[in-house]
């Protein structure tokens, strides 16, 4: 008896559901919001695809994209960025001279590099309003908008900083930028070490101006794109985003190697470079570990505009410790960097187009 009365509650419970299911089916409200549901996960999807935000653990790397546009698509009443970069009032300093225009008139956009390109550097000056005043090089017309040291870590490449030199000059120059070029080598006995090498770059071009921004740059990178602007941000930025060798790709999320620019605050609150990746490869990852661990945010700019040639050189011995060094890194980033780093300065010379300094310990 109870039995049979369970079975007749399924079966009512059974009828209940199919008749609703029907009513359901047959109902135009259901496919309303059914498309509605649709059209709204279609959207959530693309907008996160075009999105130009990605997540490498905890750290969101981000483009530039829209400083971009501002930049060269938008109009003057939009460029309310942050205060001291991007205001557009032409304002005289103590020299009664102005502002330069927040996009100058030299850009060319696209151009690439030639490499044999043989250059009259009066000509060069001339053409771009240049002038060379101590170790940089600032505009003569009117003030630049940021003071900016290239920190080159060297060895014994003088074919690239050839090449290097007579393509970057004219690049700064039609960016209008207060710059100057530091070419920073080591000792021949002492094997290669960029991170540390970056790091007496700033210590040395921090005493010599009082720059706003520090780009870190490889001799063996020319940028193809003016419209890549050597300046810093309010958060690090790595510049070298689409190098020929890697198919204009971007290699990895985290990669912070070849050209990337920090601020003078930027450098001091992540302790600078780890001065302990000797030989290849490495202390650009730490780097990143540390400005992730810092909780910052790396920048980048669109990948049409931040084209890079890279120069064809033997690959170098890569260092064996690396990945151990990269895993226990952020245990010594409080002693390990700008902070703690001895050196002795070999020699400096003030050439016409860079500073060229070899230390030692
Ligand atoms: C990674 C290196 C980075 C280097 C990057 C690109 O593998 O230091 O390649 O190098 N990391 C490690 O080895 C752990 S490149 O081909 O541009 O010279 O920056």
């Amino acid at each position: 008896m109870i039995k049979q009365n369970d079975n007749l509650k399924y079966e009512v419970f059974v009828t209940d559901q199919v008749s609703l299911c029907r009513r359901l089916f047959t109902s135009p409200r259901f496919y309303v919001v059914f498309l509605v549901v649709q059209v709204a996960i279609i959207a959530l999807v693309i907008s996160m695809w075009d999105s130009d935000s990605y997540s490498t653990g905890q750290m969101v790397v981000i483009t530039d994209r829209q400083m971009q546009e501002v930049l060269f698509n938008g109009t003057e009443q939009h460029f309310y960025f942050t205060g001291y970069l991007w205001d557009t009032t032409n304002t005289t300093d103590g020299a009664h001279i102005s502002k330069c225009p927040i996009i100058s008139p030299y850009l060319v956009g696209y151009r690439k590099p030639v490499i044999n390109e043989r250059i009259v550097w009066e000509e060069v000056l001339e053409k771009y309003k240049a002038v060379r005043c101590d170790s940089h090089f600032q505009p003569s017309n009117c003030k630049a908008r940021q003071k900016v040291a290239l920190i080159v870590p060297f060895r014994d490449r003088y074919a690239h900083l050839e090449v290097f030199l007579r393509h970057i000059h004219p690049f700064l120059m039609r960016q209008q930028l207060d710059y100057g070029i530091y070419v920073i080598d080591l000792d021949d006995k002492i094997k290669f070490n960029r991170g540390l090498l970056l790091n007496v770059g700033f210590i040395e071009a921090s005493k010599e101006y009082d720059y706003d921004c520090y780009i870190f740059h490889d001799v063996d990178l020319l940028p193809e794109n003016d419209k890549n602007l050597y300046r810093c941000s309010d958060q690090p930025r790595h510049m070298s985003v689409a190098v020929d060798k890697f198919a204009y790709k971007l290699p990895y999320a985290a990669i912070f190697g070849g050209v990337s620019a920090m601020t003078k605050d930027q450098i001091l609150f992540v302790n600078g470079f780890s001065n302990k990746f000797s030989g290849w490869g490495g202390e650009d990852d730490d780097m990143f570990n540390r400005l992730k661990h810092h909780n910052m945010t790396v920048m980048r700019s669109m990948d049409d505009v931040s084209m890079y040639k890279m120069l064809k050189h033997k690959q170098s011995d890569p260092n064996p410790q690396r990945f151990k060094l990269i895993k226990t890194g952020m245990k010594r980033v409080k002693e390990d960097g700008v902070k703690n780093l001895q050196y002795k300065i070999m020699k400096k010379t003030e050439f016409p187009l860079y500073t060229y300094i070899k230390i030692t310990f």
